[in-house]
């Protein structure tokens, strides 16, 4: 198995701890798809990464296309419920930790433009949605359903991404104040060492 990706991207960082976590061996082929000698738009014609190369030679993407994959393989720690309903609320939330790295990536884009090329209601749109996003998040974890539970799932692994993202860019330096159920579950989570090995450098 093959994963195309950057080591920065939280995106292809969501499919490496999900690799680490259920054991299954895999070569990563770094390559940015800004680079001008990318070769990802041969694997995503989006051009976007995390895009994996299955063993078939089957090609996957985006990321929970890819994640709702591995958890089809044989063996391994299932990361996604086993019943379809409880299934779909971990990828709802997926969904949202994903949209708050979304919002993120954006504002990280927006703001290397000229400062006179920055759209100043671009960028307050983005913060709204990484706000109302972190806040959500912040709820769900409190509640320990489908979030920050006894066993690690998928929405617990797209979360500490995105937090991670926003950290490691420093998006939001302010993000943790008040919500103090999220800190808790980053700072369990990068202690893992599926966390750890996939660190951005
Ligand atoms: N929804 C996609 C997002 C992937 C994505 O935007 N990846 C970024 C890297 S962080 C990328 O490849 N960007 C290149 C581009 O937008 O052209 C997923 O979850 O895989």
């Amino acid at each position: 198995m093959k994963l195309i990706g950057s080591y920065t991207s939280p995106y292809v960082r969501k499919i490496s701890v999900m690799l680490l976590e259920k054991g299954i061996d895999f070569d990563f082929v770094n390559d940015s798809p800004w680079a001008d000698d990318t070769q990802v738009p041969h694997f995503n014609p989006l051009g976007k990464v995390p895009a994996l190369i299955a063993d078939d030679g089957e090609i996957w993407f985006d990321s929970p296309v890819i994640a709702a994959y591995l958890d089809t393989l044989p063996g391994g720690t299932p990361l996604l419920p086993a019943d379809p309903a409880a299934a779909l609320r971990v990828r709802r939330l997926e969904a949202l930790a994903d949209g708050v790295t979304d919002a993120a990536v954006a504002l990280v884009l927006e703001k290397r433009r000229e400062a006179d090329k920055q759209d100043e209601a671009w960028i307050v749109r983005q913060r709204g949605v990484l706000n109302r996003g972190l806040d959500a998040l912040e709820q769900y974890a409190a509640s320990h359903r489908d979030l920050n539970g006894e066993t690690l799932n998928l929405a617990d692994i797209a979360v500490a991404c995105a937090l991670g993202y926003i950290n490691f860019r420093r998006v939001a330096p302010n993000w943790c104040v008040e919500r103090p159920t999220l800190i808790a579950l980053v700072e369990r989570l990068f202690q893992r060492e599926s966390f750890a090995r996939t660190t951005p450098p």
